[in-house]
């Protein structure tokens, strides 16, 4: 698959699913035509929280040709990448707070046969990731300290998602898109798309999770990324 910069698409953040109906939410969300499951891996040390896991991102992947996306927030994600590469993950975001090399780590990914995406929490600066944006199919800015739903924005992050537009565009990479991740609404998915962001992922914020209006929801957000 390929993510371009030219046309936004909506990552639905499937830990936000009730977890005893997720069979039935995944098909959905799918069949409300969102363009991502993105799946959340936590270890209860790089963050202070569990989420999803391969077994339901093999299962996921099984019931419905959505693409996954993996965020992977975890201490050592070497060891996990060829776990996840197999229940079929399309995208691998790993984060540069937590790889030894992350040059090597992005290579491993791309040698699975998987998209690589690398992930900047939000007190990270952005300046490493200059030296590894050629090898970025894609950048993950949080935009929520990474670990739970439900979160308030941070103060910034139009302007962060800038820079980070800026900083890839001056390394020769103005084709990488840049996925946000952490209350998108319709409105702050309108203010990040301005500011150079493509792929959104939508939780709590964007597609509520509660009244099952997937269809309605993703409507709304893809009229506000219109604007
Ligand atoms: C947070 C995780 C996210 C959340 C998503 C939830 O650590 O990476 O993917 O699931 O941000 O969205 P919302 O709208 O509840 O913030
Ligand atoms: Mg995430």
């Amino acid at each position: 698959m390929t993510i371009t910069t030219d046309t936004p698409c909506i990552a639905a953040s499937l830990m936000c699913c009730d977890p005893l109906q997720l069979g039935g939410e995944v098909r959905l969300l799918a069949a409300a035509g969102v363009d991502l499951f993105h799946i959340d891996v936590m270890d209860g040390c790089f963050v202070p929280n569990f989420a999803m896991n391969a077994a339901q991102t093999a299962a996921v992947h099984a019931a419905c040709p959505v693409p996954a996306d993996v965020h992977l927030m975890v201490r050592d994600p070497d060891p996990c990448l060829a776990m996840f590469a197999g229940a079929g993950a399309a995208v691998i975001s790993v984060h540069i707070e937590t790889c030894r090399v992350p040059a090597e780590t992005l290579q491993r990914i791309h040698s699975l046969g998987v998209l690589a995406c690398l992930a900047v929490s939000p007190a990270t600066p952005l300046e490493l990731v200059r030296p590894l944006a050629g090898l970025l199919d894609m950048l993950l800015i949080m935009t929520v300290t990474p670990g739970f739903a439900g979160q308030s924005i941070i103060p910034g992050a139009a302007a962060r998602v800038r820079a980070a537009r800026n900083l890839l565009d001056s390394c020769g990479c103005a084709r990488t898109p840049i996925e946000v991740d952490g209350h998108i609404s319709p409105q702050t998915a309108s203010e990040l798309h301005t500011a150079g962001a493509s792929v959104f992922v939508a939780g709590t914020a964007g597609l509520f999770f509660g009244d099952m209006d997937y269809a309605g929801h993703l409507q709304t957000l893809r009229a506000a990324l219109r604007k």
